[in-house]
């Protein structure tokens, strides 16, 4: 059966869209071969080879760096630099924007080169995830105004699992569509068309090791999702990897919410905009899901810093709404609203 590569889609939607110059193929050509190159390392990076040592770095995020995880960031960091389709590169690895002076392009390309890098040397699915916008700011000068987008002017999200197989899922906004890896080929082939996510799952991800430092509302949410109920699909069954794309693929196709709420740890929540939030909510709206903070829609905000950080409460619509219900309900309970209302 013919089966469509990843190459012909992108050619499919660029043929399909007026005006289209081919800068957006060559750039999402940059990506899926950068995304190659990673699924080898990955999976050839066998015993007795260093590339699981620890570099002994420390990026900005405090988190020690891996040798996979600087290697991801110089591998997309080369070839996309030099395809003269992006003007700067911003990444979760580099502390400040790279801004490309030798023969940009009109877009930012923003990425977490390798997510989930904790979980490199014990086998679980790490990936990559990144975020396409346009050149916003007039000349030739990068700014703020191009670096710091709100969520919605995305014109392309993605995300690459690099796991027992090698999954590239992407959207340029017509549709989600999932490319899985043929090894001896080389090539990504056509495997998840028009993916939709389900509108309610069975299933609830958060890591309940923050218990103890959740506000009240947050463990309402969860001791209610724990509740045995049938008329409303409850307990909800917990699975959480610890590795925000594999957690994510996983509730894209089978539905549910994913949750990495704030916490006294972390009050601004840990997950980054750019690099995590802002990708898989534009990827999920164009599915049918949901993204917010809790209370926010995550396109809808503006960040003040390329390494802005904020709680993400992701997935099924209906599942996303009831989260943002039962945290308002919660918060108005413990509010002075509630004290002068007796
Ligand atoms: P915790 C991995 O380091 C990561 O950035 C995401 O991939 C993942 O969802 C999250 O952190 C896990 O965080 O605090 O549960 O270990």
């Amino acid at each position: 059966m013919e089966q469509t590569t990843l190459v012909q889609h992108i050619r499919q939607q660029e043929n399909n869209t007026p005006g289209a110059t081919g800068e957006f193929t060559n750039l999402m050509n940059e990506i899926m071969v950068a995304s190659k190159i990673i699924s080898l390392e990955v999976n050839s990076a066998g015993i007795g080879e260093d590339i699981f040592g620890l570099t002994g770095k420390i990026n900005i995020q405090g988190e020690e760096v891996k040798k996979l995880d600087e290697f991801s960031d110089i591998t997309f960091t080369k070839l996309i630099g030099q395809s003269g389709t992006v003007c700067a590169i911003t990444s979760e690895e580099k502390d400040e924007p790279l801004i490309i002076e030798d023969n940009p392009g009109k877009y930012i390309f923003m990425m977490d080169p390798l997510d989930g890098s904790s979980n490199i040397d014990v086998n679980v699915n790490i990936g990559t995830i990144f975020s396409i916008y346009k050149k916003k700011s007039p000349g030739s000068e990068v700014t703020d105004e191009d670096l710091l987008q709100k969520g919605d002017q995305q014109v392309a999200a993605g995300y690459i699992v690099y796991g027992s197989s090698t999954i590239f899922v992407y959207t340029s906004g017509e549709g989600v569509h999932g490319f899985t890896l043929d090894p001896a080929l080389g090539e990504f082939f056509l495997s998840h068309p028009d993916i939709i996510i389900p509108s309610q799952g069975s299933t609830y991800s958060v890591n309940e090791g923050n218990w103890a430092a959740w506000d009240e509302p947050q463990k309402d949410l969860v001791a209610y999702l724990k509740e045995e109920d049938d008329s409303t699909g409850r307990p909800y069954k917990l699975r959480y990897i610890g590795s925000l794309v594999a957690d994510f693929h996983r509730t894209l196709l089978k539905g549910g919410l994913f949750m990495y709420p704030r916490d006294r740890k972390s009050p601004k929540g840990k997950l980054r905009f750019s690099f995590e939030a802002a990708p898989l909510a534009f990827i999920v709206e164009k599915a049918g899901g949901n993204a917010t903070t809790g209370n926010e829609r995550i396109l809808d905000i503006t960040p003040t810093g390329i390494h802005d950080r904020l709680p993400l409460f992701i997935g099924s619509k209906n599942d996303v709404e009831m989260a943002e219900t039962r945290l308002a309900a919660k918060v108005k309970k413990g509010s002075w609203f509630q004290w002068l209302s007796g």
